[in-house]
């Protein structure tokens, strides 16, 4: 098995309960680049989760917040997450450079530049020349597209500066395929639900991990 650091798998933790995402994140940790936590997982466990998932897994872990206020705000919650052992952060690019720059400043940050999910071509996908202007000019860690489009994937690859790497959610139970969008130009993948609610995850992860390896 190759050392965490060449893996290209992320686990996306979007359960409620502290015992829950701690036994799935143990047991699927040696497939896994990092863990990403969302809201529903903060909401239901509090803030202190992620110091606990860094302890259990040894892995980085992302705070997908997806921050999109105004830099002061930004500012105030990013600090408490990184505090919190974050090793990374997920922040909207549309509220502008300053809202994003806060973030930056503060630790590791990931642009979003396009989304998943239908609605995603409504505002966002007609924003994504501009966001990734953003990110070319604010050289973040990386930004996250949409794994349910390749063809987007491979778009953003062509315009995005080559140090940046691309995030991309929507494997699995979005219909996203793994192989596909990491020939697209993908760094990693994001996937949650066809992991953490399949009847064996770390199995799940293993299937996962294994389809990543040779792309
Ligand atoms: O669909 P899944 O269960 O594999 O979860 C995908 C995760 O990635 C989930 O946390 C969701 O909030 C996040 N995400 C997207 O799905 C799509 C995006 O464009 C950005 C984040």
């Amino acid at each position: 098995m190759s050392g965490s650091e060449d893996r290209k798998l992320i686990l996306a933790l979007d359960v409620y309960e502290r015992e829950r995402a701690l036994e799935i994140a143990e047991c699927t940790a040696d497939y896994l680049w990092a863990v990403k936590v969302n809201w529903p997982l903060i909401v239901g466990s509090g803030l202190s989760i992620i110091t606990e998932l860094k302890q259990v897994t040894g892995l980085p872990i992302i705070a997908d917040l997806k921050l999109a206020d105004i830099p002061n705000t930004n500012r105030l919650i990013a600090s408490k997450v990184f505090e919190a052992g974050a090793d990374y952060i997920i922040a909207h690019g549309f509220p502008g450079s300053d809202s994003v720059g806060a973030v930056m400043e503060l630790g590791k940050t990931i642009i979003v530049v396009e989304m998943s999910h239908p609605g995603a071509k409504e505002f966002i996908q007609p924003a994504t020349d501009k966001l990734i202007e953003l990110a070319n000019e604010l050289e973040p860690f990386g930004v996250i597209a949409p794994a349910t489009r390749p063809e987007r994937v491979s778009y953003i690859r062509s315009k995005l500066k080559p140090g940046i790497k691309i995030l991309t959610p929507g494997v699995g139970a979005q219909g996203g395929r793994a192989g596909e969008v990491l020939k697209a130009g993908a760094d990693y993948i994001i996937v949650g639900r066809s992991i953490y609610a399949s009847e064996n995850p770390r199995e799940s992860a293993r299937m996962l991990y294994e389809e990543t390896l040779g792309v």
